[in-house]
């Protein structure tokens, strides 16, 4: 087939064909393919609206999904090309930020493989989240346009005038096919302004005219919203999404033979956080509109809609100015209004109010009255939503909490990233592991076998010379494949705790200096962007950034250690970093982290995790048993009671000696011939008076602990036989699994 592609689009052979070109024809063939297993059958179909999709590249993707890739791999060979080369010319999308984006894509590859009839709805950005790159160790944000042409976008004939209140702009639906393993198709819907113009964006970096909303609706994921304007666009399109969304959910329904007042048998919409929950007051508007009493409606929407909560941290929880949203969609005021007034008659409880006294909208409090299903991802983060960050809501509403701990689709984050392990695998167990992850539990009869052990870390050694290699030739970095890869890949945020890390880097340091040299060097890699307004986290990148100079230029110390910032980490970087690692930082504070995919992946994939006991990190230790788990740190617990008591001095403990000159090391004279002083300073004070996220509380027994890592990864047979428990023990985190718990439990398809 796809011989044939290329004859008849550039009139050549395939060994002729340049990698673009090649690219070009497979992305045509796979379309074809994927239609082919596009249908409408069931009546009811479930949507899930997200602000993000962090897809990744999705050509290899599809092709492992389609059943093709071994073909395709082998017909390129005999051609003299390569898949992977292919694959680089593929831009990788950018339309998400981090673990809730990502989320969303393996949800979506899941609904697909489990055959269940499941769309995406989001916005179709054309720059995405930034890209990052650095300079003069500092973390510089520049534009990342992503769509060309020709692209896995399709251009539909879907097409809507969306009313703000001052403004009406004119959308389209583009598509993206979604490939389940071996089922069917379903799509991604991502709506866009016919009006948009990439030409406002400033050369070079990310800042364009916030108030020009017919041009820059969507343009950026998570524009700078620390003024008004960057707060109204957010909301604009927050609107744009769901009113785009609403509408293509009544006419499809409609169109299989809905009433509207029995929606509820033809749609179940998943909210993904707080970003799409005016969904809620568009579809009352709707159906009122449509001769439905606001009561009804009510309960209509109330039967249709779920929301999943993906944090506890207040800052996260948008609030919108009640004059904001009368600004921008005044329509929804009322609505919102009448929905608060029917709170306001039932419980006496201000806290459970959707408008506050301040006139702030609580978006997530819309979402609990008027959905049916609040989930939380993972076990211990739904305890404590129902426990405390939500309590007041629970004690209304017991029957609407459920947990659902997330999952990472295994074709990403095995098939297609780790190949060897995937055949390795299958030589051992069969390939049914594929379609029922359980069966990796097979794994287990090998425990103890010594050539299975060795041929594990084999792979493991390859996967870390590909990374190497891969960082040799995208950023210049030279990396020991003989070194313990300790990794630590995500957002950049105080409670995901990236600066404790670095105190490590610093003590270990101090350590090699003084003579204590490890057995085997460690390197440690860093991959992660911080939002644009968010200065201690640039401050952070900063010191890593400064710490990996002064390292790096330090002979005494760089053959033990090294420090690597991974530049603009996103999905494709993930694929060639997770394979490759021994071991898994997963640090936050413990009761931060609702979950974590990332600690999934890495487990799946052979790493050990050095975490605290946190989000998802609670369920891999009872799967692995504590043998096979690092952990430390204090407990969510009594965590939770520091805040509530409000007794967590920082200071205290800075004043601890050992403490005192890690800390103080960001300040030294070395880093400071290297950085900026204002930011070293800024980072420096802030971990003694403020550490909001008790970096300082953990770092003792984070020492300790990765200490005691490093030593247990010289028995390598002991170690491999750790990594091996932990990939037959992943079978659970497949989100194959976790889909087929919110079918049962929440959409009912
Ligand atoms: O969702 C993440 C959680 O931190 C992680 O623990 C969990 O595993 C994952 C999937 O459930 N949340 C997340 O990625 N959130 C965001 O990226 C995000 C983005 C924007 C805003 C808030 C959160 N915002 O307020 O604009």
């Amino acid at each position: 087939m796809l011989k044939d592609i290329c004859m008849k689009k550039y009139n050549k052979e395939i060994k002729d064909c340049t990698n673009e070109e090649i690219y070009f024809a497979l992305l045509d063939m796979t379309k074809k393919l994927a239609d082919g297993k596009v249908s409408e059958e069931g009546q009811k179909k479930v949507y899930y609206i997200s602000a993000e999709f962090l897809i990744g590249k999705l050509l290899s993707n599809n092709l492992i999904n389609l059943g093709v890739f071994d073909e395709v791999k082998q017909v390129l060979a005999e051609n003299g090309k390569s898949i992977y080369d292919i694959e680089e010319v593929e831009p990788e999308p950018s339309l998400g930020n981090g673990g809730l984006g990502r989320l969303a894509a393996c949800f979506l590859d899941s609904m697909a493989t489990l055959g269940l009839h499941g769309d995406g709805i989001g916005l179709n950005y054309h720059m995405g989240l930034f890209k990052q790159v650095f300079e003069n160790n500092y973390q510089k944000e520049t534009a990342n346009p992503w769509i060309e042409a020709d692209s896995w976008l399709e251009k539909t004939d879907v097409t809507n005038t969306i009313t703000f209140g001052n403004l009406k702009v004119q959308s389209r639906m583009y598509d993206i096919d979604v490939t389940g393993y071996e089922n069917r198709t379903n799509k991604l819907h991502l709506f866009d302004i016919e009006s948009v113009d990439e030409s406002i964006m400033e050369p070079g970096g990310i800042n364009f005219d916030k108030t020009d909303i017919a041009k820059n609706l969507t343009l950026c994921l998570y524009p700078d919203d620390s003024d008004e304007a960057g707060n109204l666009l957010r909301i604009y399109q927050q609107y744009f999404m769901v009113a785009n969304g609403a509408k293509l959910i009544l006419d499809e329904a409609k169109a299989k033979g809905s009433n509207l007042h029995d929606l509820a048998d033809y749609a179940a919409v998943q909210i993904n956080d707080t970003h799409p929950s005016m969904v809620i007051p568009e579809f009352i508007r709707l159906l009122t509109a449509e001769g439905i009493s606001f009561d009804e409606a009510t309960e209509i929407v109330t039967e249709v809609c779920a929301y999943t909560n993906h944090t506890i941290l207040a800052e996260a929880l948008e609030k919108w100015p009640l004059a904001y949203l009368e600004k921008v969609v005044p329509q929804l005021v009322p609505i919102i209004k009448k929905l608060d007034e029917k709170v306001r008659n039932r419980y006496k409880d201000e806290s459970v109010y959707i408008i506050d006294k301040d006139q702030r909208v609580h978006m997530a409090h819309i979402d609990i009255h008027y959905s049916h299903s609040v989930n939380g991802v993972a076990y211990l983060h739904t305890e404590i939503l129902k426990d405390s960050e939500l309590n007041n809501f629970y004690k209304i509403y017991p029957e609407k909490f459920n947990n659902k701990t997330n999952g990472i689709t295994f074709r990403r984050w095995l098939l297609h990233c780790n190949e060897q392990l995937a055949a390795y695998i299958t030589e051992l167990i069969g390939d049914g592991y594929k379609k029922d992850a359980e069966k990796l539990n097979d794994l287990a009869k090998f425990y103890d076998d010594d050539a299975v052990l060795g041929r594990i870390m084999d792979i493991k050694k390859q996967n870390k010379v590909v990374l190497k290699d891969y960082l040799k030739e995208t950023q210049n970095i030279d990396i020991d494949e003989n070194s313990i890869f300790d990794i630590q890949v995500k957002r950049l945020h105080e409670y995901k705790r990236q600066q404790m890390n670095a105190l490590w880097v610093i003590h270990k340091y101090f350590d090699i200096k003084a003579g204590n040299l490890p057995k085997t060097p460690v390197t440690v890699i860093f991959g992660a962007k911080a939002a644009p307004a968010y200065t201690i986290a640039k401050d952070i990148i900063h010191l890593i950034l400064c710490l990996q100079q002064l390292i790096d230029n330090d002979p005494e110390v760089s053959p033990y250690l090294k420090v690597v910032m991974i530049e603009n980490y996103n999905v494709s970087k993930a694929a060639k970093i997770i394979p490759a690692c021994d071991i898994s930082e997963q640090i936050s504070l413990a009761s931060k982290e609702a979950s974590g995919t990332g600690n999934m992946k890495f487990m799946l994939n052979g790493a050990l995790t050095l975490g605290t006991r946190d989000g998802a990190n609670v369920e891999i230790g009872e799967l692995v048993g504590e043998d096979n788990i690092y952990f430390f740190g204090e407990s969510s617990e009594a965590v939770i009671d520091h805040y509530a008591k409000a007794d967590y001095v920082s200071k205290d403990y800075y004043e601890q000696p050992e403490i005192k000159k890690l800390v103080d090391f960001i300040v030294s004279d070395e880093l400071l011939e290297i950085g900026q002083k204002e930011s070293l300073e800024r980072l420096h004070n802030e971990l003694i008076v403020k550490d909001w996220f008790m970096t300082l509380l953990d770092v003792e027994d984070y020492i300790k602990t990765k200490e005691g890592v490093l030593v247990d990864y010289e028995d390598r047979k002991t170690w491999a036989k750790k990594a091996l428990v932990n990939i037959s023990k992943a079978g659970f985190f497949s989100s194959d699994r976790t889909i087929a718990e919110y079918n049962k439990d929440i959409w009912r398809l």
